[in-house]
């Protein structure tokens, strides 16, 4: 008989808040902002294919890129979950081009949350993988909500993920180890399911888009080429969804490197800082392993705009070691 004895997500981030010192019922009320809206997302995509989600919305966001129809339910959902939360300062979506500031009278509005509401949305309409990533910020005492926007990944006070595969699973660290859940449709919980997830010291496969190989830099050709030939001690194999969160996700619990270079087209990188790739890079850090933008650790890269884009080179310490050596 199965045990009724579980750990929903509540209760465990309750148990969190108290060792990261964030005020109590605020920050598991925000949390369950992001927890709703990704039940709402799950529910949705399940019904991909029935419920007309197929597809583009006609609209373009802030990146040039096409919005799915599901891009746009999905930062519905989060910006009306997280905006109805009096301790929210201010949200800032992907989808959007500027930032939803609230203007909240007293000094509840502590927390500025961040976020990919639908990450690798291109993967939608073949039945992939697809995931939502957000990052917590709290505004220091005393400084302005517009001025508190713009903070380096080492002051995040929560990031996580969720990714939306054969199960729902939610990902979160509050920089006292990585947790995870797995959505339970028949109770409408996440249920602990990855309690202080660990990456492998070294994994087995590299993911990165090999179409632009020829214009990556040498050391990343080189690095490649070293994973390929056994320069790391075993022959690498590869796996690339295309997905941020799928991808990253299988490097966490299988190790092995995900990297996105700079490139000819994307020269400072493609992904975005903010809501890719600083909430993977704490969970990263905070299961073992390291998260390098290819100039130094991503969490202490100092934003320059919401928007903006990093290389990203994420996952076991052996192989980002190994390329921090070759980049040095
Ligand atoms: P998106 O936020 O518009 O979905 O774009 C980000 C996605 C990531 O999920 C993925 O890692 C990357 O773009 C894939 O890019 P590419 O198709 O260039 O390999
Ligand atoms: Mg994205």
């Amino acid at each position: 008989m199965p045990s009724p004895i579980i750990t929903t997500i509540q209760s465990h981030i309750l148990e969190q808040q108290q060792q990261s010192g964030e005020a109590s019922g605020t920050f598991s009320w925000m949390l369950s902002g992001i927890t709703l809206a990704t039940k709402m997302i799950a529910a949705e995509i399940r019904k991909a294919g029935l419920n007309d989600v197929y597809g583009a919305a006609g609209a373009t966001n802030v990146q040039g890129e096409a919005q799915q129809k599901l891009d746009v339910f999905a930062n519905e959902a989060m910006l009306h979950c997280l905006g109805m939360r009096d301790s929210v300062a201010a949200l800032i979506s992907e989808e959007n081009d500027e930032p939803v500031i609230f203007n909240r009278s007293g000094d509840k509005a502590k927390y500025i949350i961040v976020f990919d509401p639908l990450d690798g949305s291109s993967n939608i309409d073949v039945n992939v993988n697809v995931g939502t990533i957000f990052s917590i910020f709290r505004r220091p005492d005393g400084v302005s909500v517009e001025d508190a926007l713009l903070q380096p990944g080492t002051k995040q006070v929560a990031a996580g993920y969720v990714v939306y595969g054969p199960s729902t699973v939610f990902v979160y660290t509050t920089g006292n180890g990585v947790h995870g859940f797995t959505l339970d449709p028949a109770i409408g919980a996440y249920v602990l399911s990855f309690a202080n997830m660990k990456m492998p010291e070294q994994g087995a496969y590299y993911s990165v888009n090999e179409a632009n190989y020829d214009t990556f830099p040498e050391t990343y050709k080189q690095y490649l080429t070293e994973l390929r030939t056994g320069g790391l001690g075993q022959t690498y194999s590869s796996r690339y969804i295309g997905s941020l969160v799928a991808d990253f996700h299988r490097t966490l619990l299988k190790g092995g490197v995900f990297l996105y270079p700079p490139t000819v087209k994307q020269p400072k990188g493609k992904l975005r800082l903010l809501y890719e790739a600083n909430p993977l890079a704490w969970i990263a850090e905070q299961a073992g392993g390291r998260a390098l933008s290819g100039n130094g650790r991503v969490l202490e890269i100092n934003p320059e705009s919401i928007h903006e884009r990093t290389s990203l080179i994420v996952g076991s310490r052996v192989e980002v070691d190994r390329l921090e050596k070759l980049l040095q």
